[in-house]
């Protein structure tokens, strides 16, 4: 498949809920959708990074001059017979892991359009809906936390997960566990933690958690594996697995028992197939995690939630949850807790081209030359 052309475009989308997390709040996305053209072909992707550098090290504006500046001129005018050959013509730049997920992901959709087959099957997926919970912000009150886990259990969805950070941890998550007996609950702290906190994770145990996401500093695995030896709950890492090798490092010191797939922070979608069979090699579980993305983002998240290991419920909820419009034809919706995958050819979405424009702060189209 010959890149010929692509367009970068910057778009911000509200959300429909006031998103807070350790590392701030979040009223309004701002994501780049890339499209790669070949072959009278379009490949779609978008990025997941924080317009600031909040979560990982990326940025919107980063990511933007890297794909203009650099990887995208790389890439056009030239032939790519698979992604593993176009990831091998990206690798050697170290690190920005999220912005060439989405060159990769734009050259999955164009190249499985040239096949004319959906993403997961050339992946390998084995099943035709995912399991899915929903992740839920810092709320004003646990009252307000308690009617919304409420409304998720009854949505059908199949794990809920509390955002927490320190005073707004075990207290929460206790009312909720004595709330909800049954429920299938998780925390995640986004790194707002550190080792001289072990007693407000012992205390978390009582909470009867499935695990408790990314406790500690966004770059670590040793004081992960301390933590793990310490608690009885399992640690799920996030933030800290950024590559294949990560996971086998992570995996083999114990720093978790449980890994928070997210296909852009780890490469993109070749890269989650190896994280993915990292875990498994370890007998242990991941689970598809979530940046709050748009359609095309979500559709992507769908396609690679197909592999085996994917047992968990991922993040990957209904996108009316997150979107007054969202910026693809179809409707990526989950039901009774489980989310279909798209069908069509690539990721199998269609983009919604007035609404995009009518969101856009910026584009640039680059041919090779
Ligand atoms: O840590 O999983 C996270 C959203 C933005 C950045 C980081 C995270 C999240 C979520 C939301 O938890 C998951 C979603 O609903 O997409
Ligand atoms: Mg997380």
């Amino acid at each position: 498949m010959k890149i010929e052309a692509a367009e970068l475009r910057l778009i911000s989308l509200p959300l429909k809920f006031r998103f807070e997390t350790s590392f701030g709040v979040q009223t309004e996305r701002h994501i780049i959708v890339l499209t790669l053209y070949g072959e009278g072909l379009e490949g779609y992707a978008e990025t997941v990074m924080e317009y600031t550098p909040h979560y990982r090290e990326e940025t919107i504006p980063g990511a933007w001059a890297l794909l203009e500046g650099l990887l995208l001129p790389r890439v056009l005018g030239r032939e790519f017979a698979n992604p593993e050959l176009l990831w091998g013509e990206i690798s050697s730049y170290r690190g920005n892991k999220m912005t060439k997920a989405a060159l990769e992901m734009a050259f999955w959709d164009l190249w499985c359009k040239g096949l004319g087959q959906p993403i997961w099957k050339v992946l390998g997926g084995v099943r035709q809906e995912i399991p899915v919970g929903i992740s839920l912000g810092i709320e004003a009150s646990i009252e307000t936390t308690l009617e919304k886990v409420a409304k998720g259990l009854s949505d059908g969805y199949k794990r809920i997960k509390l955002k927490i950070k320190p005073g707004w941890d075990v207290k929460v998550a206790l009312a909720v566990r004595e709330a909800f007996p049954e429920a299938n609950l998780t925390v995640d702290a986004n790194s707002a933690y550190s080792l001289n906190d072990i007693a407000t994770f012992r205390a978390l145990d009582a909470a009867q958690l499935d695990y408790i996401e990314q406790p500690l500093a966004y770059d670590d695995l040793l004081d992960h594996a301390k933590l793990q030896s310490a608690i009885a709950t399992s640690i799920c890492l996030d933030e800290s697995i950024t590559s294949p090798e990560d996971a086998r490092k992570a995996l083999e010191i114990g720093a978790g028992r449980v890994i928070n797939l997210k296909p852009a922070r780890v490469g993109g979608i070749l890269q989650s197939r190896k994280v993915h069979d990292i875990a498994q090699s370890y007998g242990l579980p991941v689970w598809m995690g979530g940046m709050l993305e748009a359609g095309i983002g979500r559709a992507a998240n769908i396609h690679v939630a197909t592999l085996p290991m994917f047992v968990k419920p991922g993040d990957t909820s209904s996108a009316s949850r997150y979107w007054q419009e969202d910026i693809v034809e179809e409707a990526l919706e989950a039901r009774g807790g489980m989310m279909p995958v798209p069908q069509g050819p690539g990721l199998g979405v269609t983009l919604k081209r007035d609404f995009l424009k009518r969101i856009t702060e910026k584009t640039a189209y680059l041919t090779s030359r």
